[in-house]
């Protein structure tokens, strides 16, 4: 069948807009943290909203955008999250979690303890929708991971040029958010991103960061 085209351009740009421009961007990027202690400062719906749209405007398995985003801000909803993530996140640290992976996070200093998930004024919980029910008919979704992942990752970006502090927290298992949030089987919890602003005395680990000669190859020039 031929497919309905429109045509597609983008503004020609000439190369010192683009190094000035992703100088300028990459240096936002790198004050980009993971945020563990929130302020209960509010943020407007409005602007987590606009945030939201971007991350919805992200590329997907089959134009599908196989996701859902669930944004908590009932405080007695977030306390009942904080309460099943700290006793999912107090087992794997005593029993789960091996000890290669717990020595691992010893520079983040983590540990089972989640205050900031009822500090943040949101709870932002993406779903990946693996299938849907339509009545009769169960359809499938095509990289519901990989989809999911984009959208976070424009999320974070969205927020983080906004002025918004997040953090990727992922209390593994997951499944109690969608119990909690009455998400049906084929949504499955992707990742749960506190957002709001950071508290006033937050730190943040002085970690070193790899560099991106480590992590990039040009053609099959191995290092
Ligand atoms: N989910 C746990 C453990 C954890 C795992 C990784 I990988 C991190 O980068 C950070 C934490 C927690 O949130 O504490």
């Amino acid at each position: 069948m031929p497919v309905d085209t429109i045509p597609y351009s983008l503004p020609q740009r000439e190369p010192s807009w683009q190094i000035e421009r992703g100088r300028d961007l990459l240096a936002e990027m790198r004050t980009r943290r993971s945020c563990r202690f929130f302020s209960d400062r509010p943020v407007g719906r409005d602007v987590l909203e606009l945030a939201l749209e971007v991350a919805h405007a992200a590329p997907s398995g089959a134009n599908r955008k196989p996701w859902r985003f669930v944004v908590v801000d009932d405080p007695a909803l977030k306390k009942e999250i904080r309460v099943a993530a700290e006793a999912e996140e107090r087992e794997s640290y005593d029993h789960r979690m091996p000890q290669e992976w717990l020595d691992a996070l010893e520079p983040i200093g983590t540990n089972w303890e989640k205050p900031f998930l009822e500090v943040a004024p949101y709870l932002v919980v993406i779903f990946r929708i693996d299938w849907e029910d339509f009545g009769e008919k169960r359809i499938k979704n095509y990289y519901p991971a990989e989809s999911a992942g984009l959208a976070s990752g424009f999320f974070l970006t969205a927020c983080h040029m906004l002025g918004l502090a997040t953090l990727t927290h992922t209390p593994s298992p997951m499944n109690f958010l969608r119990e909690i949030l009455q998400r049906p089987p084929g949504e499955k919890p992707y990742l749960l991103i506190p957002v709001g602003y950071p508290a006033d005395d937050c730190t943040v680990p002085d970690l070193k960061k790899k560099p991106l000669a480590e992590a990039l190859q040009w053609n099959c020039e191995a290092g």
